[in-house]
């Protein structure tokens, strides 16, 4: 059975960029359903519940047809959430020289993006991208190596931003862990 892992730092460490409520609903009640979820769409196959997350979204294929679209979702979700916690950290710190010019047409197609789903950069054939998803979809489902996300849906920003994407996503550049990007696209 799949668990909720904790947040790698405090509920108001984001502050105030993002806000500790917003945390505690995002991480403690969204992040835990699709843990939930995904443990009762897998109730018909209980083999698939204990491979790992990143497995089960690099081998859709083998997921019964019949449940493979919700779990799909619920996998995203999982994933996608704690993909999310760990590429943010307490705030303001510098853009690295290399990462500067995706700054702009990250937050332009975070922006764009239409209904719920996520923006991301993504590592493909050695060449960085920025990318969007719809829903809980995700990158590595496509082959591809994510190095940052940033959360659309309005469960991520409604509470401290009500309509005013624009102001979270400038928000949330003071936020990202870019040590941890670093990591991650080497
Ligand atoms: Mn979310």
């Amino acid at each position: 059975m799949f668990t909720l892992s904790p947040l790698p730092y405090d509920y108001d460490t984001l502050e105030p960029f993002i806000d500790e409520e917003t945390m505690h609903l995002h991480h403690d009640k969204h992040h835990q359903a699709y843990v939930d979820n995904l443990n009762k769409a897998l109730e018909t196959s209980p083999e698939f519940q204990n491979t790992p997350v990143e497995t089960i979204l690099t081998g859709l294929d083998k997921i019964p047809e019949t449940i493979r679209q919700k779990v799909k979702n619920q996998a995203g979700g999982v994933w996608n959430h704690t993909f999310f916690w760990d590429i943010m950290a307490a705030g303001q710190q510098e853009v690295p020289a290399e990462f500067k010019e995706f700054i702009e047409p990250f937050s332009a197609s975070a922006l764009s993006l239409f209904g719920s789903g996520w923006t991301w950069l993504i590592k493909e054939n050695g060449q960085i991208k920025i990318v969007n998803t719809s829903n809980q979809d995700s990158p590595i489902s496509a082959g591809q190596v994510p190095i940052l996300a940033l959360d659309l849906w309005e469960h991520a920003y409604y509470l401290k931003y009500q309509n005013r994407r624009k102001e979270y996503i400038e928000a949330w550049w003071n936020v990202v862990n870019w040590a941890k990007v670093k990591e991650l696209v080497a």
